[in-house]
């Protein structure tokens, strides 16, 4: 049930022979102009231009948006939560004020995202019900537990530092709303990793017991985070099709790359050590090599088999449930300001 890879079958009942739509031919005229939709829409991904909602595009580039989208805009939500468990326990005033505004941003994030998968035609309602069915999938780095305070930091540091890695070039995504909803989204995250690692710092400026904790939590993250980027470029299905409509613009490894060697010095400043062995400078690359991502783990966490995919999926449906109420009273009351203004037109 709580698998995030599950592609729900067309409906075909088991033991049933499959019914399937026989799709009538096209007419002469009506294949001619498909074909040029078709060239209008290569045309303008060749030149860089951007799609919007109304315009004409290929139902597997639809599809394909749907699905990203949707895992992007899961992830914000379900991202809430572990972070989320530290707000009432924050160490000051301070932090608690930033980590609740951080954990808001994020549930933000979540509806650019859902808003920007409606004009695809496919609605909230659609999505959520993905998401609570276990259907969908949602970033596998949520399924990992934050056990310490300094958990906190190093999600900012790292998993936002990776995001914004990986959202940057989602800027200039082809699909126009997606692109808008990401420039704001990746100043927000911007926020984040600072006060992620500035949070770090001080932490790491405390006594050896703080530092300590910072170092456990970052040799407990710092593998999940690298394999957030997605299997490598060899195994994974759908980057050569993205990458040819613009919607990704650079590649799992070698975002993975960047992330790599852009964290090496800040993890010199903070004082930490990357739990790697194999890590170092590489003179003929000028990259650093890294040693090798456990997929099993990735694939089994992806699977529904992580350490928290029950107790998050468990979390949402619960909110999701108990807000109802907040939804029927907003329905009432935009009913309510309907009739009242209907009564004032008449
Ligand atoms: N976890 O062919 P591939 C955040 C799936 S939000 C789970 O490379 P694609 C934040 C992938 O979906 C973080 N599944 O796929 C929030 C595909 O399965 P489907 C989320 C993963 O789409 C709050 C299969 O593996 N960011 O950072 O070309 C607080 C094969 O992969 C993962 C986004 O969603 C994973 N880690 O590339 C703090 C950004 N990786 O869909 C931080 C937008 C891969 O075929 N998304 N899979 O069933 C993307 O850029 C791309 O979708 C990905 C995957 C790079 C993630």
């Amino acid at each position: 049930m709580y698998t995030q890879s599950l592609d729900v079958p067309d409906g075909d009942a088991p033991g049933k022979p499959a019914l399937k739509a026989v799709a009538r031919p096209l007419s002469a005229a009506d294949a001619a102009a498909q074909a040029a939709l078709q060239t209008r829409f290569d045309e303008r991904i060749d030149a860089d231009a951007k799609i919007e909602p109304q315009d004409w595009m290929p139902e597997a580039y639809r599809k394909t948006l749907v699905r990203q989208i949707s895992q992007h805009a899961h992830s914000e939500i379900i991202g809430m939560q572990p972070e989320g468990n530290w707000i009432s326990r924050a160490p000051s005033l301070k932090r608690k004020a930033i980590l609740l505004a951080k954990v808001q941003d994020e549930g933000g994030h979540g509806l650019y995202l859902y808003s920007a998968a409606e004009t695809l035609g496919t609605s909230r309602e659609q999505m959520l019900d993905g998401l609570h069915s276990g259907r969908a999938k949602y970033s596998s780095i949520f399924n990992y537990p934050t056990l310490l305070w300094a958990d906190v930091g190093v999600i900012g540091w790292l998993v936002d530092g990776a995001a914004i890695m990986n959202q940057v070039p989602i800027c200039r995504c082809s699909f126009g709303p997606y692109a808008r909803a990401m420039i704001r989204i990746c100043k927000e995250e911007s926020f984040h990793q600072r006060q992620g690692y500035e949070s770090l710092l001080a932490q790491m400026k405390g006594t050896p017991a703080q530092r300590d904790m910072v170092q456990d939590a970052v040799n407990r993250w710092w593998w999940p985070v690298l394999a957030m980027f997605g299997p490598p470029d060899a195994d994974s299905p759908n980057s050569a099709q993205g990458m040819r409509w613009g919607i990704k613009r650079i590649s799992n490894d070698e975002l993975r790359q960047k992330f790599v060697d852009a964290t090496v010095p800040q993890a010199r400043v903070l004082g930490v050590t990357l739990p790697d062995p194999h890590l170092k400078w590489n003179e003929a690359r000028q990259q650093h090599d890294y040693g090798a991502i456990d997929w099993d783990e990735f694939w089994a966490t992806v699977n529904g088999n992580g350490p928290c995919n029950q107790e998050r999926l468990a979390t949402r449906v619960k909110a999701h449930t108990e807000g109802q109420w907040v939804r029927d009273a907003a329905l009432a009351h935009a009913a309510k300001q309907r009739a009242r203004s209907l009564k004032e037109v008449a």
